[in-house]
């Protein structure tokens, strides 16, 4: 027989609950590893980890945020499993520019992928979300946009007051076009069929014009979805009174980074939140992280909520063809947050390492659908 198929993850836990949540996660997929078995509608696999201790307390120990040949290091793994930057001894642009985005964006991973998934016994602040079923995904351009990184401060040499900034965003066709085609796609595999894209084309006449002129080109060639322009004030609104109409919504970085925050907030919490950065060509590896940050708040009190990270997992599940052992997972999570086994952040009392020993008792139960 055949020996199980092994994956190679790269593993950044990073910083503040990073560290908590990725343990957390890691050990819900190597149980799930564990008993994949010939017989199952899978192959056999397990994860071969890697740690790299990158992130803040790095940073104060090599005035970096990961070593200088660290792209290199990761380049050939299968994937990467990230926790969360960002810590008070490193100001966020510094921490954010120096390990997710060094990573995103050099890995070209343009396609960030947040799904806004409504989990049973979850409270949502939405009355809607009790009468009926809501689940929607926000497709996020990942490598350019208002994170561009185009701009500079001068001037300062003038005197107090005196200083100023420009931040240019960056708007390609060819990177409004394959985040465009990607959504479409996406949505072709979904229930109902239907994209949303949001820009603010009413004011910012260039940048998202393009964008809205590359959409209702790309649409054409998708007439078996619907689709719609929406202005991202609309959207917010939209996203409260009428989540109902959303299957995906494609936007750039920005707005969907603020948008996939709120519909987090909606689902009951970030913390549940589950996201793939990918690289669809696949030339470089792919990265799952929890949308949420490092909450200095609560890191080191086990206290956070491991669902967003543990979600992630199921999503790299996917991308490495394992479909069946993602749904499995996905089935654990909802039988363990439907008996009421949470974290305080959506109203439970269970701590992180509770919530996991529930989803690991509860994939044995958990059939691949
Ligand atoms: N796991 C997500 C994370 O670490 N986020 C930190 C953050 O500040 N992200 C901002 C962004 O990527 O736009």
């Amino acid at each position: 027989m055949a020996g199980p198929r092994i994956y190679r993850i790269a593993a950044i836990p990073a910083d503040g609950v990073g560290k908590e949540v990725i343990a957390a996660g890691r050990r819900v997929l190597d149980a799930l590893a564990g008993q994949s078995a010939a017989g199952r509608d899978e192959p056999r696999f397990g994860f071969d980890w890697t740690d790299f201790p990158w992130g803040s307390e790095y940073y104060a120990q090599h005035g970096l945020m990961m070593d200088p040949d660290g792209l290199q290091r990761l380049r050939n793994f299968d994937a990467i499993y990230f926790g969360a930057v960002g810590w008070e001894n490193v100001p966020d642009h510094v921490s954010l520019w120096g390990l997710r985005l060094n990573i995103t964006q050099n890995f070209d991973q343009w396609a960030n992928v947040r799904p806004v998934t409504f989990l049973p016994g979850i409270e949502s602040p939405l009355r809607k979300a009790d009468r009926m079923p809501l689940d929607w995904v926000v497709v996020r351009e990942n490598s350019e946009g208002e994170y561009a990184g185009l701009g500079g401060r001068n001037l300062s040499g003038r005197g107090p007051g005196n200083e100023v900034a420009v931040q240019t965003a960056l708007f390609t066709e060819k990177g409004c076009e394959r985040i465009i085609r990607f959504a479409f796609d996406l949505a072709r595999t979904r229930t109902v069929r239907r994209v949303s894209s949001v820009t603010k084309s009413n004011a910012q006449q260039y940048g998202s014009v393009l964008w809205d002129d590359v959409f209702h080109r790309v649409a054409a060639d998708y007439p078996d979805v619907q689709s719609e322009s929406v202005l991202v004030d609309a959207m917010s609104a939209r996203f409260v009174l009428h989540p109902e109409d959303l299957s995906v919504v494609v936007a750039s970085n920005l707005f969907a980074d603020i948008l996939s925050d709120l519909g987090s907030a909606l689902a009951g919490s970030l913390g549940l939140a589950a996201s793939a950065n990918l690289n669809p060509e696949r030339r470089f590896p792919s990265m799952f992280e929890p949308v949420h940050g490092s909450a200095p708040d609560i890191a080191g009190r086990g206290i956070c909520n491991p669902v967003g990270a543990i979600l992630s997992g199921a999503l790299m599940l996917e991308h490495l063809g394992l479909p069946a052992a993602a749904r499995r997972l996905q089935g654990a999570v909802e039988a363990v947050t439907a008996a009421g086994c949470t974290t305080a952040d959506v109203g439970g009392t269970a701590d992180t390492e509770e919530v996991t020993d529930a989803v690991i008792e509860a994939l044995k139960g958990c059939p691949g659908r």
